[in-house]
Parts: structure tokens; sequence; C-alpha cells
């Protein structure tokens, strides 16, 4: 039977409704980012969580990271979250390797995840394409490390883009590996929250592919330090198709670029897709595209004129980051702690 309790969190009764969720300072942020989490981090925090927000620059050095660029990016996504909402009195916010917790529960999780499951993970795989034999060993065991950052905290929810929906799985799968290997209730199932409009952002210039940071292209994303001109410029130039705008969403069906357009509608405006078409519907996007320019301008010029305000004073972000790591140490420790005794090592007194 389902208790009430559990009813209301997945994870099992006797678990905080806990949030944790990332983001790598391996770029700047882009409105993927944004869309697919940082917006429906600002609401977490609003709602009935406890929440627990992370710049994960340990993941961020699994591909090359020049250490000028990581720092400016870690400080920059900082930013980029307080800017957005993310507010350091409500939520705890720091950067993963000023809380070592992550990387020693991590080393535990190598040791309960199975090659065979790692080798499913379709991220390394494109990540890693043909250059398989010349990664670093990081990249491969990445999401390994990124169930350690949610069950360190015993989080039981995580929001997220739809292209993590499958680390996420695994996580419960080492979770639910662990619980059954040393015969105890001790990590949570955590549930993935994929919510929203744009859970899956594509690239402006190939509607197959997600927006990213790392993509080589400037013009296939929208940066939140973008200026209005160059969004207005972006968007102008988004690959499309010829024909206007269905005006249901079973007309987007096959055109994937003109579906990522109204997708970003949808989310940037707070409407369903239904109801950007019930408006839209019939325009060309010679119409469109200035009416999605106008809004992304309105939603995203105060954020990237705050980040900016916010970038002036590094010091100030750094005392933020370091606080919200003391609060975030407090939570790890003990419960890194009990694992080492679950596991069976010793810890002196
Ligand atoms: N295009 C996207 N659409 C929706 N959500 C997205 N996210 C990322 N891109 C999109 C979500 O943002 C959060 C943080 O992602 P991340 O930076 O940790 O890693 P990522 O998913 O690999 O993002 P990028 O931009 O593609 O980074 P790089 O290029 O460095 O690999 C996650 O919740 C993710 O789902």
């Amino acid at each position: 039977m389902v208790d009430a309790d559990q009813a209301s969190n997945p994870a099992g009764a006797g678990f905080t409704k806990r949030v944790f969720s990332g983001i790598q300072p391996s770029g700047g942020l882009t409105l993927g980012n944004y869309l697919g989490a940082i917006k429906r981090f600002v609401e977490m925090q609003e709602e009935d969580y406890e929440t627990i927000y992370c710049m994960v620059d340990l993941h961020a050095i699994t591909v090359w990271q020049d250490p000028e660029d990581l720092r400016r990016n870690t400080r920059e996504l900082a930013a980029g979250y307080i800017a957005s909402g993310i507010d350091p009195a409500k939520s705890i916010l720091f950067n993963q390797s000023q809380v070592p917790q992550h990387a020693q529960l991590g080393w535990i999780f190598n040791c309960v995840a199975r090659m065979g499951w790692m080798n499913r993970m379709t991220q390394f795989k494109d990540k890693a394409g043909k250059n398989r034999e010349n990664v670093s060993v990081g990249l491969f065991s990445y999401p390994t490390l990124m169930a350690a950052d949610i069950l360190v905290y015993h989080a039981t929810h995580v929001p997220v883009g739809e292209d993590q929906k499958q680390h996420l799985e695994l996580t419960r799968d080492i979770a639910a590996k662990f619980n059954n290997d040393f015969g105890i209730d001790f990590f949570p199932l955590a549930e993935p929250v994929i919510e929203g409009a744009a859970t899956r952002v594509m690239s402006l210039r190939d509607g197959s592919k997600k927006m990213s940071k790392s993509d080589p292209s400037d013009a296939s994303r929208i940066n939140m330090t973008d200026s209005a001109e160059d969004i207005a410029r972006k968007i102008r130039k988004a690959k499309t198709d010829p024909d206007a705008l269905p005006s249901e969403a079973a007309g987007l069906e096959n055109r994937p670029e003109a579906r990522n357009l109204v997708n970003i509608y949808a989310a940037l405006a707070d409407m369903s897709v239904d109801q950007v078409l019930a408006e839209a519907g019939g325009r060309q996007f010679s119409q469109f595209k200035p009416m999605l320019s106008d809004l992304a301008v309105a939603k995203l010029a105060p954020i990237s004129t705050e980040m900016a305000r916010l970038m002036q004073d590094q010091a100030e972000i750094d005392r933020i980051l370091g606080v919200g790591a003391q609060a975030a140490r407090e939570i790890a420790a003990p419960i890194l702690d009990r694992t080492y005794e679950i596991v069976g090592m010793i810890r002196s007194a």
C-alpha cells in the first residue's frame, strides 16, 4: 500500500523532498540550458522542496577546459543562476569541486555500476564519436559522478532537459543495486522532472541536433549573454521550411525546425504549443520570427543585464559559492560517512 507521504514523494516515505540539479561550466549558458533546466529550477525553489543547485566543474573537465576559461565560465554560470532568479538565501548554490563528497561517492558508484550499463550511454557515444580511444576515462564515467551528485544529498527530484533522461535512469539503477547489494533501503530512487514546452531545444541551424554550448557554430545557439541584435540576427537566420505555421500541434509533425521555434516561443511565453498556434497559425516565418525575437529579447535582456552587473563583483560570487559549499558539505558528509560504513570501510574516531 502506498501511504500519503509516499504518494507525494515517489522516492519513498521518509526522504525529504529535495531537489538537486547541475549545469556544466563548459561554456556560456544557452537558451537550451535556461528553458530545459534553470527556468524549472527557479519554479521549484518557490515550491515545496529543499533546492540544491550546482556548477558541475568536475564534469566540465571530462573534456579539455582552459583553466582561465573554466574559472570565468563557473562565475558566469553562478551569475546566470542568480540573474535568472535563484536566490542563494533560498537555494544552496555552489561549485561541485568545493564539496569533495561528490567525487568520493562517485568512486563507490564506479564500483557499483556495470560496464554493460555504461556502454549503453548515448551521450558518451555522441561525445566520443569516432575518437573513442582518445577521450578521457572521466567522460566514460561521467554518469556515475552524476549519480553521486544526486545521491550524496539523498535528492528525490532532479529537474533536467530531455537529454539527461538516460543518465537519470542509470542513477536509479545504481541506487537500486546499492540498496539491493547491501540489503538496505538507503538511497532514494530519484525522480526525473522533465517538464515544460522546451525540454529539448534544438540547434537553430539543424533541427535534428540539440542546442549545445559546445557546438562549434555560434549561430546554432542563443547565448544568455547575446545582445538584442545577436538574438534577432540568429533567429532571422534560423533554418526553417517554406510553409506557413499550422494552426494545430499535429501540423508540426516532420517539421523539426518549425516545431523548435514554436516550442521556444511557447516556453518563453509560458503558453502551450496549441495556444501559440491558435495565435500564430497561418503566419509565414517572415512574420513569426520577429515575434519570437521580440519575445526572446524581452525575456532574456533583463537576465543578461543582471549577469553583467553581477560579474563586476567576482569576490561576491566566490563568497556566495563558499557559503553554499559549506551548507552542501553539511548535508553530504554524513551521507557519505554512512555509505562508507555500509560498504565496510573502517572509520576511525
Ligand atoms: N538543448 C537543450 N534543451 C533542453 N535542455 C537542455 N540542457 C542542455 N541543453 C539543452 C539541460 O541543461 C542542463 C545542463 O546541461 P549541461 O550543461 O550539464 O550539459 P549538457 O546537457 O551536455 O549541455 P550542453 O549545453 O550540450 O553542454 P556541452 O556542450 O558542454 O555538452 C541539463 O539539465 C540539460 O538537460
